[in-house]
């Protein structure tokens, strides 16, 4: 099959990040992809050449460009109508919307009113909320062109497009820490948004324990944090698998943190309605099931005062103990549940491991697509 993904980068790495994870993935099922994207240096930066390969990675501008200029030439010499540079038989635009708001919408419907029958999948953020199962594979008319598009909402479990982990290699020395996990969190990684307590963190280290911090300038450095090399997406399970608390953010990291097997700390990316507490909660209500009441409300408190969410009411989770209303206590509290959180971060990694994955989910749906156009 062959796939167009339109990348749009809104900031920082993980829209790049996934739509490269997801394109790396399809070709090497033995796909052809190519990826548009409106920053083509991102990707450029978290694929090296070498994984690049295969992948044809084309710059949004150049793209739309070329389409106009098709579709003047054609007009000029007067025949047929424009048409795309590539002619893929799906197009997958993650993080899209078909509103005219958006930076790529004249691309979109560009595209769309030459190609009124390809199939386009939008692929919405991740995220545990109920609703999203309602609308998973749902379809909506664009009301400007008439085209139809698919909507896929990843999740976690039965009824949502899953997460990506048809690409987790088989590391070799499967959790280097593992060995000395003797229930004591020593090597303490951190890849998170400019706002979150570090120098707080950093008092509440003792001896022995280390704080890395990951290299991408925009996570902050701290007095006793040592800065990791910036690796390529394919070595970034590797780097995980070096530490054995993981302190991520997005969406990318959060789930290859999850994929790790290790207990983590989520930095949700903040929007501006503000959805990020209902989103955080929605999620930590799956992921706590099988922790105890301790476990579950040490690690709330920390991941409620590392993402600075305010003041934690008694209608946070209400069954839960979440009296830590400082980082030092919190990270004490979490500490003292070590080995309970090492074990459940094991059995979250498999519950996800057999749960629906997303390329496999796309694939079933393009092959669906493909037998409905036959008909
Ligand atoms: O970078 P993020 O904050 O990304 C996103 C975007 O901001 C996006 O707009 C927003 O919608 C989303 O968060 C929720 O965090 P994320 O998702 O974890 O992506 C980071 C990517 O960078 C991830 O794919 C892993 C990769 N990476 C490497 O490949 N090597 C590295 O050394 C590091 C630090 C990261």
């Amino acid at each position: 099959m062959h796939f167009l993904i339109l990348c749009r980068v809104i900031d920082n790495l993980g829209d790049a990040g996934f739509c490269t994870r997801l394109a790396l993935q399809l070709h090497k099922l033995g796909h052809r992809v190519e990826v548009v994207c409106d920053k083509p240096s991102v990707i450029q930066r978290l694929a090296n050449i070498e994984n690049l390969q295969g992948l044809t990675l084309v710059d949004m501008g150049h793209f739309e460009r070329s389409i106009f200029e098709r579709s003047i030439s054609d007009e000029q010499n007067s025949v047929g109508g424009p048409r795309l540079v590539v002619r893929p038989n799906f197009i997958l635009e993650p993080f899209g919307t078909s509103s005219e708001q958006t930076s790529t919408a004249t691309l979109n419907d560009k595209i769309k009113n030459i190609y009124p029958e390809l199939p386009w999948l939008v692929i919405d953020y991740l995220s545990a909320q109920e609703w999203t199962k309602s609308f998973h594979l749902t379809q909506s008319t664009c009301p400007r062109t008439g085209h139809v598009s698919s909507y896929f909402y990843p999740g976690f479990g039965e009824g949502t497009g899953g997460v990506i982990h048809s690409d987790l290699r088989d590391l070799q020395n499967a959790s280097k820490t593992e060995a000395r996990s003797n229930g004591e969190f020593e090597k303490l990684f951190v890849f998170s948004y400019p706002a979150v307590p570090l120098q707080e963190l950093d008092a509440c280290l003792t001896e022995g324990q280390s704080l890395t911090t990951a290299g991408d300038e925009a996570t902050p450095l701290s007095a006793k944090s040592q800065r990791a090399d910036f690796c390529s997406l394919p070595d970034f399970d590797d780097l995980l698998q070096n530490f054995d608390f993981l302190f991520v953010r997005g969406e990318d990291s959060f789930v290859r943190a999850q994929l790790a097997g290790k207990p983590f700390v989520w930095n949700i990316y903040a929007t501006e309605d503000g959805a990020e507490k209902e989103k955080l909660l929605a999620f930590f209500s799956l992921y706590r099931a099988g922790l105890s009441d301790e476990a579950a409300g040490a690690l709330l408190s920390l991941w409620w005062l590392w993402n600075e969410l305010g003041e934690m009411n008694d209608n946070v989770m209400a069954d839960l103990p979440m009296h830590h209303n400082n980082l030092a206590d919190a990270w004490k509290a979490v500490q003292q549940v070590a080995p309970e959180l090492q074990l459940h971060a094991k059995h979250w990694k498999q519950k996800l491991l057999n749960g629906p994955e997303l390329v496999g989910e796309i694939l079933t749906w393009a092959a669906r697509q493909s037998l409905t156009n036959i008909k």
